[in-house]
């Protein structure tokens, strides 16, 4: 075969390859397919060798030409198909940099931790050191050393979730008391936070899992008028405004004497309702002296030292802050509920 019969079977399979490239990449490839060192123009050096000398000069010429050819031929393809390939891109990454942004959702402050948080803040500012017990407990701590007998009656007060005979979900953060008398010496000013849990029916002001705060001061001479003073500034660093408040004499076997106090239902203003079981006042705490039972219990002289105690209801009292009509609120997840509680 000739020189130019070569170079017209190159010609026309280059063109057909032309027309077959859709992508860059397949222009690369012919780019290497013909004018690669092995490619089919560069083998058509051969015929160089084997001419004439002065044939070399018009072959050199028609196989420069070709080479010229096709090299601005796939030029020319590549920069068309460059191009597409990049509008291709930037349509599919098309940024409308006008559109809203989107709107990032700050987490808030559960209003249980938010009336904790305060409660906390109020005992602190008054000398109180906080402590914790586990919500996992034996019975001494939150029964026989708080001088409840194993038949004592009032152990039924306190619907108990038993894990075994001496293993209960706390029911009250009282469990904390006699663990703190173990390893401290009077005086003693003990706040302790926590969640309780009551095999009790639900209502809208009573749940088997809630959380109270315990908080208990003993030194020599605590007296009943010890116990008042605290409460009143409690509530009035608490509340920040003036609070109706009710005490009534009750019984609990780690305290004489004993009592609960009410606060006046915010939710309707003293009328009555659901809330309040129509008797216009909500019980947020239980209170009173130490029993010395307990004092001996956990190592302190009853002879020597005295103290009070209570015990609050955190929901309770965040549902008087936050006018809540039902206990059950705090534990749905609504987020709708959730969103509105701020610090
Ligand atoms: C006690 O738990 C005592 N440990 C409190 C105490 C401490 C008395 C120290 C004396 C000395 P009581 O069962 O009344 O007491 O509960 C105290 C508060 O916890 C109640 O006033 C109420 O606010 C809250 N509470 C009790 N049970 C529930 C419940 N099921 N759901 C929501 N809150 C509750």
């Amino acid at each position: 075969m000739t020189l130019n019969d070569q170079i017209t079977e190159i010609r026309s399979k280059f063109s057909k390859d032309l027309k077959l490239a859709k992508t860059s990449k397949n222009i690369e490839h012919l780019k290497i397919s013909y004018l690669g060192k092995k490619g089919s123009v560069q083998s058509l050096m051969q015929f160089l060798k084997d001419a004439k000398n002065d044939e070399r000069p018009i072959l050199g010429k028609q196989i420069n030409d070709l080479k010229y050819e096709i090299t601005s031929h796939l030029e020319n393809s590549l920069k068309r198909l460059l191009l597409e390939e990049e509008t291709i891109k930037l349509k599919s990454e098309h940024l409308d940099v006008t559109l809203p942004g989107r709107k990032h959702h700050w987490g808030r402050y559960h209003p249980v931790t938010l009336t904790l948080n305060k409660i906390l803040d109020a005992l602190i500012s008054m000398g109180f050191a906080v402590e914790t017990g586990p919500d996992v407990d034996s019975d001494f701590y939150n029964f026989e050393g708080l001088n409840f007998a194993k038949d004592h009656p009032a152990r039924d007060m306190q619907d108990t979730f038993y894990i075994s005979d001496d293993l209960l979900l706390r029911t009250h953060t009282s469990n904390v008391q006699v663990r703190v008398m173990e390893k401290s010496k009077p005086p003693i000013r003990c706040i302790a936070p926590g969640k309780c849990f009551r095999n009790e029916t639900i209502s809208s002001r009573s749940h088997v899992f809630f959380h109270q705060v315990e908080f208990f001061y003993i030194d020599e001479n605590v007296s009943f008028v010890d116990l008042f003073a605290t409460i009143d500034e409690f509530f009035a660093k608490l509340f920040k405004k003036p609070i109706e408040t009710r005490f009534r004499p009750s019984f609990f076997p780690f305290v004489e004497p004993g009592m609960e106090c009410d606060i006046k239902c915010e939710i309707c203003k003293g009328q009555g309702c659901r809330l309040c079981k129509d008797s216009g006042w909500l019980e947020v705490f239980g209170a009173g002296m130490i029993h010395p039972n307990v004092l001996k219990a956990g190592g302190i002289d009853p002879e020597k030292y005295s103290g009070f105690a209570a015990g609050l209801g955190v929901e309770r009292l965040a549902m008087l802050m936050y006018e809540i009509k039902d206990i059950r609120l705090f534990t749905e997840n609504d987020i709708r509920f959730l969103k509105q509680f701020d610090l």
